[in-house]
């Protein structure tokens, strides 16, 4: 469904909305990724009508096209799109306020709220992390200094104690049925403009931050003794994967150096991005969204996190590889951690003699892990599958406050 502008100089008189969500676009997609999806899985699947507030709607544009970032108001989806702007227009909140990411939601919104009467419900969803600490913070309220308001704080999660992972409902299904038809993708391929790799190439798709890693990834895979395709949308691995070509590279083009084959892609839509996902034998990915999407992937993985101050992160990092390689082989988990720790340091070792001392070779032992890899990612993405989804986890969690 085309967006649909609503007069953009009066600010529309909408009809109160079920759920207020404010996102504020920090830096890259995540923030908005993650509400988006949200605030579609609300409205599609349990028929809440939700009014989304963002602060910078062009780079919600690249996520989705079809949101107009000219527009304050307008209607994407089903979902009312706000930008949110200062002054904050006086209207009614609705009866739940989800704040994301400690976003801090505009001060006239908030004591409007306290002026309601029932009070809307005030939730606050945080980061996704697997640290121990979480659960016992989970769905806790916390007093307003100044009003009658709480702020419940609801975070996402690995565990039945937490607030889970965003899943679709049909999500795993369609993952199924596309892992099953050669035909669904043979479309991809089609869609991508590009051929299927021969038998026997290693598929990666590659998204990261800036990483001085990813070079020595690239050359490791060029002396590789198999073929490597690595699918790399445009993103900010860009300067890297030019540095190590020697030339600037624009979606569409294609390198091929020793085992290796570059193919860089535009920024996926989502749909794509998540069959991408699907196809490859091995993702890296980063931030939080990606992330989730690659666990139900059901395929190996390499999470760059978002970098933090003090290394803050790397207890985060930690903590989650506490969790998945629980149950995996000492070997595949030793060589998973080890490269995971080297991607997120920064550099990536092949096995080189240095000095006379043999590196440690990262890369080779991941890849020799990938098959032991493979059943667990899979393994995983049914263990968590059993748990309910997050949107599952909001909703109820809302209708026993209000
Ligand atoms: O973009 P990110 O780095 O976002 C980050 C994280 O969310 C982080 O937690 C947060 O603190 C920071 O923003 C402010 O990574 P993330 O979370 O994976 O979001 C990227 C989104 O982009 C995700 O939904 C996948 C999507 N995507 C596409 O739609 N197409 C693509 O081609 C690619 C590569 C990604």
């Amino acid at each position: 469904m085309l967006s649909r502008p609503f007069a953009p100089s009066v600010p529309p008189i909408s009809a109160r909305p079920d759920w207020d969500i404010f996102c504020h676009v920090i830096d890259n997609f995540g923030d908005i990724a993650v509400c988006w999806r949200l605030a579609r899985q609300l409205a599609g699947e349990r028929n809440v009508r939700v009014r989304l507030w963002v602060d910078r709607l062009e780079t919600f544009t690249l996520l989705c096209a079809q949101v107009d970032p000219t527009l304050s108001s307008q209607e994407v989806q089903g979902i009312e799109v706000r930008r949110w702007e200062i002054p904050f227009p006086a209207l009614e909140p609705a009866a739940v306020v989800l704040e994301t990411f400690a976003c801090r939601i505009p001060e006239p919104f908030v004591e409007a709220m306290a002026r309601q009467s029932p009070r809307p419900l005030w939730i606050n969803l945080d980061y996704l992390s697997a640290e121990q600490w979480v659960a016992g913070f989970h769905a806790l309220p916390s007093p307003h200094p100044r009003l009658a308001l709480d702020k419940f704080f609801f975070f996402p999660g690995f565990t039945a104690d937490t607030g889970g992972l965003l899943r679709e409902a049909d999500l795993l299904a369609r993952r199924q049925e596309f892992a099953g038809s050669a035909g669904l993708q043979a479309d991809f391929w089609r869609q991508s403009g590009l051929p299927a790799p021969a038998a026997g190439t290693l598929l990666a798709s590659l998204f990261a931050y800036e990483n001085p890693a990813i070079g020595d990834l690239l050359a490791l895979w060029e002396a590789s003794a198999v073929p490597v395709c690595c699918m790399a949308p445009l993103s900010r691995t860009r300067s890297a994967i030019e540095s190590y070509a020697g030339r600037s590279l624009r979606a569409g083009d294609v390198l091929r150096r020793g085992a290796l084959e570059i193919r860089i892609l535009p920024f996926l839509e989502e749909g794509l991005y998540d069959r991408l996902l699907w196809l490859c034998d091995l993702n890296f990915v980063r931030g939080e969204d990606s992330f989730v999407r690659a666990q139900w992937a059901a395929r190996p993985l390499v999470w760059h996190i978002y970098p933090q101050e003090e290394a803050a992160h790397v207890a985060k990092l930690d903590a989650f590889l506490g969790i998945y390689c629980a149950g995996l082989s000492a070997a595949a988990a030793t060589a998973l951690c080890e490269f995971w720790h080297a991607w997120n340091g920064g550099r990536v070792k092949g096995g080189r003699i240095n000095g006379g001392r043999v590196e440690k070779a990262h890369w080779q032992e991941l890849a020799a892990a990938l098959p032991t890899l493979r059943k667990h990612a899979l393994q995983w993405q049914k263990e968590l599958a059993r748990q309910e989804d997050l949107s599952s986890r909001l909703a109820t969690f809302a209708r026993s406050k209000l």
